[in-house]
């Protein structure tokens, strides 16, 4: 094989990644995701701020989850792990799903029952995945999970399995090869916290190696119906449109605090009202289709604009867009008027047009 090609995240980057020549590599190509510059979204934030959207949604499962799936995996089967599992609320299910089915062999998921997205469902069913709906939340599901996992032969793929904060790192690297240096500010959704204390992982390690500069202000925003990290206590029933980060207890809670502080940055709420509109406008003046959850970035953004947080500040900002907005065609449906049904007639439908 052509070793110029891209194949991946291990690849691009195994030097900084817990992997040798014996590592068998379990790819679909993730990574090398886009990252858009936001004409719209940059004017509200001010003359000397610029904003870009990393695009995670682009991965192959559509997610940023097979950042850390490739080698999550990759490593269990170089373990000769014969079975994998999770808890999810549909993300992180589709892509063990997709990367177990690749390295052939079985992946169990635990979801909690009618609370995640159909896109997400359905990849975690078509790739061959033993896929369990309790009757519970996320923070059960996941606690079922460490239960399993201790006790039977199977690997935890859940982000508190080291090599999943690895891989997820590699997306910090990006951002940082792409601009030569890390930006300004950051501003990404946090659920789990995995992927803040991924990305602070990252751009540390780049600047420590002399291949960045600077270190981003790292601003995370959970939903407000979900938001145990705002209100530093677990919420029992937490609640919102989001269900990608309805989560009450957050298994990275000490590292995403870590993040906050070692950066100056905040990890503050969003309310779906917010979430929503964010995720129109991402939609409508961007071009860019997200889902839910990962508009809570943007929602904070806005939230953040609005106090004046960036009033005498400039540079640059990124928005991490962490899943693909197809994973939840039901909440755009939701969020817009369905098309009118009309007869099928020129006439009608110029007028309807408005010539
Ligand atoms: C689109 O799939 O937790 O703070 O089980 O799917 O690293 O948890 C998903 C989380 C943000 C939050 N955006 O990231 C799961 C799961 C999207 C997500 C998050 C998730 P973390």
């Amino acid at each position: 094989m052509n070793e110029n090609k891209y194949r991946g995240i291990i690849q691009k980057y195994k030097k900084f990644l817990p992997v040798s020549s014996k590592t068998p590599v379990i790819t679909l190509n993730e990574g090398n995701t886009p990252l858009i510059y936001a004409g719209y979204l940059s004017r509200l934030a001010g003359k000397n701020m610029e904003v870009y959207l990393k695009y995670e949604g682009l991965n192959p499962t559509g997610s940023f989850k097979d950042r850390g799936m490739t080698l999550a995996i990759s490593k269990a089967c170089e373990e000769n792990a014969k079975a994998v599992m999770c808890a999810s609320t549909g993300n992180t299910s589709a892509s063990a799903a997709a990367y177990a089915a690749r390295a052939g062999i079985k992946c169990i998921v635990l979801i909690p029952s009618g609370a995640i997205a159909l896109g997400k469902l359905s990849q975690a069913l078509i790739h061959g995945a033993k896929v369990l709906a309790i009757k519970g939340n996320f923070d059960v599901a996941l606690d079922l999970v460490k239960e399993v996992t201790r006790d039977y032969p199977i690997k935890l793929v859940n982000s508190l399995n080291p090599y999943r904060i690895e891989g997820q790192k590699t997306a910090s690297f990006e951002i940082c090869d792409y601009f030569g240096d890390a930006p300004d500010f950051q501003c990404m959704p946090v659920g789990n916290a995995g992927n803040i204390t991924a990305y602070w992982k990252g751009y540390k390690e780049y600047k420590n190696l002399g291949l960045s500069r600077k270190l981003p202000v790292m601003l995370g925003f959970q939903a407000q119906g979900a938001a145990p990290i705002v209100r530093n206590k677990p919420i029992k029933d937490p609640e919102t449109i989001a269900t990608a980060i309805r989560i009450g207890n957050p298994a990275s809670w000490k590292t995403a605090v870590e993040a906050r502080d070692e950066s100056k940055g905040l990890i503050d709420m969003v309310s779906d009202t917010e979430i929503l509109q964010a995720y129109k406008i991402l939609a409508a003046k961007e071009g860019v289709f997200a889902e839910p959850a990962s508009a809570a970035s943007v929602a904070g953004l806005l939230k953040l604009i609005k106090k004046g947080y960036f009033k005498n500040k400039k540079g640059k900002i990124t928005c991490i867009l962490t899943g693909h907005g197809l994973k939840d065609p039901e909440r755009a449906i939701k969020t817009v008027k369905t098309p009118k049904v009309m007869a099928a007639n020129l006439k009608s439908i110029i007028k309807e047009i408005g010539y």
